[in-house]
């Protein structure tokens, strides 16, 4: 059976639900972040970088990041159609995926979640903080262009792009960061998905 490492309402919330989209089976194992579970021994062995989310294979091969992940579920699980027909329309999703990962979330989000990390001082924590949520801002109105292009996901079917873009959305409502319009229609489309709801009641959130 595979492996998956998780944090509940983490980024790994984005792949969670690709897992159970394609209805696959999985063990789940839950990594807590604060309590350093990603900085084990036994974590570093399966994955060096000590982030999740990691899908271990059935071969004992560990899959690493995001976007390699979602993109790997989507090229195994052909049936499924997570990835758009056109190999153009696919190079264009993985671009937006990696602005969703890269920049919203790993240039935004972790500025507002461990500010600490990117601080000499105390007092620049407000600043940084700001920073994070305008970098936020400015990667979702990006997203949301590229939303009112479409009928109402990224790449019209839903895609694993929707399952990035849904956890960036979950965490700015989480941060009482404003969504635009596109993007408040984007999320609550997800939220009408019973996998999406399952997902999150599994991970501990209960939205009405
Ligand atoms: N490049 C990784 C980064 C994922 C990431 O930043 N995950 C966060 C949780 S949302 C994490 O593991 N943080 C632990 C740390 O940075 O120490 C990916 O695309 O999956």
């Amino acid at each position: 059976m595979m492996s998956f490492y998780m944090t509940p309402g983490s980024c790994s919330t984005g792949i969670h639900i690709l897992l159970e989209e394609l209805e696959l089976v999985f063990h789940a194992h839950v990594i807590s972040l604060p309590a350093g579970d990603n900085q084990t021994p036994e974590f570093l062995a399966i994955n060096p970088k000590g982030t999740i989310p990691v899908l271990v294979l059935e071969d004992g091969r560990s899959l690493t990041d995001f976007v390699a992940i979602a993109w790997w579920l989507a090229m195994k699980h052909p049936r499924y159609e997570l990835l758009p027909q056109s190999i153009e329309d696919q190079a264009e999703l993985l671009g937006v995926m990696n602005d969703i990962v890269g920049n919203i979330h790993q240039q935004g989000f972790t500025r507002i979640f461990t500010t600490e990390r990117y601080c000499q001082n105390e007092s620049e924590l407000d600043e940084i903080k700001r920073h994070g949520e305008s970098l936020v801002k400015i990667g979702l109105d990006r997203i949301a262009s590229k939303l009112e292009e479409t009928d109402g996901y990224l790449f019209n079917n839903f895609s694993i792009a929707d399952a990035a873009l849904f956890y960036v959305e979950f965490w700015a409502t989480r941060s009482n960061i404003p969504l635009p319009s596109a993007c408040q229609h984007h999320y609550k489309l997800m939220l009408s998905r019973p996998v999406v709801k399952q997902v999150l009641s599994e991970e501990g959130y209960h939205l009405r």
